[in-house]
């Protein structure tokens, strides 16, 4: 390994020669790793008005270690990302300080006044009136800045070269696009689920959908995505009395089907659903999958009288966001269905007091969005499939077994 690898105690020499951090005597690190690739810190001074986040790409997966090798410029697809971003959404990230690419590190705007929303919904917060709008805002405004319609044609091809990223297409492909249909090492599952995981690897219909998927996650090089965006990559909170979100963790960044980014916040949104109804807590969940479209779908659709390109028309947009739709659908239920029986689960369903019912539910809503995708044409659809699969999962609601039911169970 010819780079420096920073442990807690070298991060302030570090953010000196970097030209961070004045005064040595006062700062303080520590150590936030949280995610499954990489490693975070914290500097901040002793009066607590100052404070830098610097993240280190490991050349392994942090949460495995040196048995699954991976190579750290992963964290050069990040900075190229959080470039993009910066051009067209800087109010939806992170401030980047600096990027060492020699070392694989990141200096940036320390966050720790915010909290992860995933965290915020586990312990039974809601996602407030903007989040998932703004998501879906932050998707139209990466993807369209970055496809064919927001780009120059040869300005977009090299941009598609210089963001192939194999390595981190290749986790995904195996992780979320593959393993939980097939005997795999990395999967596993909770013993009473037994009898689902064994169903979805023999249903060769449901394995033929999935390959379609990752046919079209392999080739559909549409725009810049963000390609992780779970609610563990974004943060929330308020400054000065405003909202503010701030996406992050872009390494999984490439040029692919921008349906991917929206089925996977959905994907984490319906997870997040079936928790709250497992402990009745449910709050604004259930219109956050369309709050996120409508954010996603009215910025792409104002943005559309300023394509590069006229050749597209106005009734191709509308076939190209049936399209992404139809896509976001399939992904989030291949997303749904990796954080149940595949690999790196969801602290949403396994802090649970009794796990089963809602990783039942979800595992059953995941096979109807993969196998259903262009069918379900509305979010309306998708919250209808939701409720009935979860009728099980629901606290205090007893049998319902219709739609209407369960419509009425949500008033
Ligand atoms: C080996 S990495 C497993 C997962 O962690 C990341 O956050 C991605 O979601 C990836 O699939
Ligand atoms: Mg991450």
């Amino acid at each position: 390994m010819d780079y420096r690898i920073l442990e807690t105690e070298d991060v302030p020499a570090y953010l000196r020669e970097r030209g961070h951090w004045d005064d040595p005597d006062d700062i303080q690190v520590r150590e936030v790793s949280d995610g499954n690739m990489n490693r975070v810190f914290l500097a901040s001074n002793g009066a607590g008005t100052r404070g830098l986040a610097v993240k280190q790409a490991l050349p392994w997966v942090r949460v495995a270690g040196p048995s699954w090798p991976m190579s750290p410029e992963r964290a050069d697809a990040e900075a190229r990302a959080y470039q993009q971003v910066a051009r067209v959404a800087p109010d939806k990230i992170p401030a980047i300080l600096g990027y060492d690419a020699a070392n694989h590190a990141l200096v940036m705007e320390d966050m720790s006044d915010l909290e992860v929303l995933r965290t915020v919904l586990n312990e039974g917060g809601s996602y407030g009136p903007d989040t998932s709008h703004r998501i879906g805002e932050f998707v139209a405004q990466l993807t369209f800045a970055t496809s064919d319609f927001g780009m120059p044609s040869a300005e977009r091809k090299a941009l598609i070269a210089a963001s192939v990223s194999p390595e981190l297409c290749r986790i995904t492909e195996d992780v979320v696009l593959s393993e939980p249909y097939v005997e795999h090492e990395h999967n596993h599952w909770h013993p009473e689920l037994d009898d689902l995981a064994a169903e979805f690897r023999s249903d060769t219909r449901l394995r033929t959908e999935v390959a379609d998927l990752r046919h079209t996650f392999m080739t559909s090089a549409q725009a810049l995505l963000h390609g992780d965006l779970h609610t563990g990559s974004v943060m929330v909170g308020e400054r000065d009395d405003t909202p503010v979100i701030r996406v992050f963790d872009p390494e999984f960044s490439f040029v692919g089907p921008i349906g991917y980014d929206l089925g996977l916040y959905w994907a984490n949104v319906l997870v997040a659903t079936a928790r709250a109804r497992a402990l009745g807590t449910v709050t604004d969940h259930a219109a956050q999958l369309r709050l996120a479209w409508e954010g996603f779908e009215s910025e792409f659709r104002r943005l559309w009288p300023t394509r590069v390109d006229t050749f597209f028309d106005d009734a191709y947009l509308d076939r190209f966001l049936r399209r992404v739709w139809t896509d976001a659908v399939g992904f989030a239920g291949t997303e749904i269905v990796r954080r149940v029986i595949g690999f790196a689960h969801l602290t949403d369903l396994t802090t649970l007091p009794d796990p089963v019912p809602a990783s039942r539910a979800t595992l059953r809503l995941g096979r109807q969005l993969i196998l259903r995708r262009t069918e379900l044409l509305r979010p309306e659809d998708i919250e209808d499939v939701e409720a009935i699969e979860n009728a099980e999962n629901v606290a205090n609601v007893g049998s319902l077994s219709s739609v209407d039911g369960i419509r009425a169970s949500r008033m």
